[in-house]
């Protein structure tokens, strides 16, 4: 449920069979060597140029805008690094001040201060804002789209993530990474690659095992522990006193919240009970009944179980181990429409859970 489904990594997955390579520049970069791609991009950029490098922040994005910022910084006469969307994942907020990684919302960004533009991780048809930016490079792992051109193109569809990529850019140039930018790198390469559980080649676990001795394991786990905030811990307390037990299944209504993504992390929890198979959690916010599906995935299907039975009420859909559903509380049969409760929550899926 990202909110760029283009950065979503199944559906770029998706869109991978329909590879396109119609920039020869693409053709001629993929046989090149690192170092004569360092070359080729360096020359782009003189001794005046002032570089914007936009990117969608995530980590992979930050960390690879990060190292740009590292390779160009005594070449040319300044590097900003600009976002285009909000940072609302609190991990990626705590990486960027963690790591002190200097960026700037685009908008508020006079654009005509600057002589050069680098997009990284995303490609200029990706999002609106990025369409209408005279690119001098892009450098990216998603699989080629249409409909773009830029003189420097490195695009590299079967690497885990760019981070990846920008190593290699800094390894070709002799630079060896600060902790902070290593961090950076070798957080990029964990979130993109789902821990080397999705997509990932070769390079990425080199250039990981290469980072690692450079990283600083604090910053790291910091970052990665960051998704919770203290304002959301009382939901928790409503978890535990609401949790009710059936047949290896956890279930909670949490009542009524602003925003559902303390459910998720609620539902995370409970995984972890041994011998749980089954979490079903979920909470009003606004006139909807969000519900948030966990199970083991083995012989069972969350994805299937929303899509099969909730989706009759409202959005309902996800993967085989979690899943989601967005229900108008008009929608639902009228006896679940007031007082929704724990017992409602188990009363609705008790029928459809053998
Ligand atoms: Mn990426």
């Amino acid at each position: 449920m990202s909110s760029n489904n283009n950065h979503c990594k199944s559906c770029s997955n998706e869109r991978g069979s329909g590879e396109i390579c119609n920039g020869h520049s693409v053709r001629g970069l993929r046989r090149l060597s690192n170092k004569d791609r360092l070359r080729t991009f360096l020359q782009l950029f003189k001794r005046d140029d002032r570089v914007l490098v936009l990117i969608v922040a995530d980590p992979d994005s930050m960390g690879s805008a990060f190292a740009i910022k590292r390779l160009l910084s005594r070449r040319v006469t300044e590097v900003v690094i600009a976002y285009c969307n909000q940072i609302k994942r609190l991990n990626n907020i705590a990486m960027r001040e963690i790591l002190k990684i200097p960026m700037q919302p685009l908008r508020g960004t006079k654009r005509d201060e600057f002589t050069k533009f680098i997009l990284v991780d995303s490609q200029p048809t990706h999002k609106k804002e990025l369409n209408n930016i005279p690119f001098d490079a892009v450098i990216d792992h998603h699989p080629l789209a249409d409909g773009w051109d830029a003189p420097f193109m490195d695009i590299r569809p079967e690497y885990g993530s760019v981070c990846t990529m920008m190593a290699e850019y800094l390894k070709s140039a002799g630079i060896k990474p600060s902790m902070a930018l290593a961090t950076a790198l070798f957080y990029g390469i964990k979130v993109d690659t789902k821990n080397f559980t999705a997509k990932a080649c070769t390079q990425d676990i080199r250039v990981f095992q290469a980072l690692f001795k450079r990283i600083n394991q604090y910053w790291l786990s910091k970052i990665e522990k960051s998704d919770m905030r203290k304002s959301e811990l009382k939901y928790f307390k409503i978890a535990l006193t609401e949790m009710k037990f059936k047949k290896k299944r956890i279930f909670a209504h949490i009542g009524k919240l602003s925003n559902a993504d303390v459910l998720v992390l609620i539902a995370d929890f409970f995984t972890h009970v041994h011998e749980v198979g089954w979490v079903i959690i979920s909470g009003q916010v606004g006139e909807k009944l969000i519900i948030i599906l966990r199970c083991d995935g083995y012989k069972k299907d969350a994805g299937k179980l929303a899509q099969n039975f909730l989706s009759q009420y409202g959005p309902a859909g996800g993967h085989k181990q979690s899943a989601r559903a967005e229900l108008p509380i008009k929608n639902l049969p009228e006896n679940f429409r007031e007082n929704f409760n724990t017992a409602s929550l188990i009363r609705l899926f008790m029928q459809h859970l053998k």
